[in-house]
């Protein structure tokens, strides 16, 4: 579980992201798509070209659930609930892969903000991502 440390640490990272929250998703889903083609399979009805309308599209409905999910770290857990039912359900995305764009956020955030990323806020991060991971999986059990 995220200690009130780690949610300091996020929640400080996410207000510097600011409003640019869904150029990282978007940059995070590019860097998945070419690490890990087979993900790719899931968008076969998008324009997945580096840069694309419809990926920047998506990578800011991915950023509005992170930022939702920062901003309900204190509360009950439950926000991505619907979610999780959605990729379980409708989607039937692969949990598996929700790892792999986890690590390509953290590189994504890694690579544009070298000097936040001491090994507090890099362990912050990925519990947080774990924490959004394990509720998107949830739905499949
Ligand atoms: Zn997902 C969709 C989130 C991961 C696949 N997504 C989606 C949305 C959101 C999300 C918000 C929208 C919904 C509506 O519209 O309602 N995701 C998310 C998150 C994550 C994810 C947060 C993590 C972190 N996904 C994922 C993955 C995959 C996916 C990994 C694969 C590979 N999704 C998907 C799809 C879709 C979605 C396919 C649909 C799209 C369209 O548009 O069609």
């Amino acid at each position: 579980a995220l200690s009130a440390a780690d949610r300091a640490l996020v929640r400080a990272l996410w207000k510097k992201l600011g409003s640019n929250v869904g150029v990282y998703a978007a940059e995070a889903l590019e860097r998945t798509f070419l690490a890990f083609p087979s993900t790719k399979t899931y968008f076969a009805h998008l324009d997945l070209s580096p840069g694309s309308a419809q990926l920047k599209a998506h990578g800011q409905k991915v950023a509005d659930a992170l930022t939702l999910a920062v901003e309900q770290l204190d509360g009950p857990p439950g926000a991505l609930a619907a979610l999780s039912d959605l990729h379980a359900h409708k989607l039937r995305v692969d949990p598996a892969s929700f790892q792999l764009l986890g690590h390509c956020l953290l590189v994504t955030l890694a690579r544009h903000f070298p000097g936040d990323f001491s090994p507090a806020l890099h362990a912050s991060l990925d519990k947080f991502l774990s924490h959004v991971i394990s509720a998107l999986a949830s739905g499949y059990r």
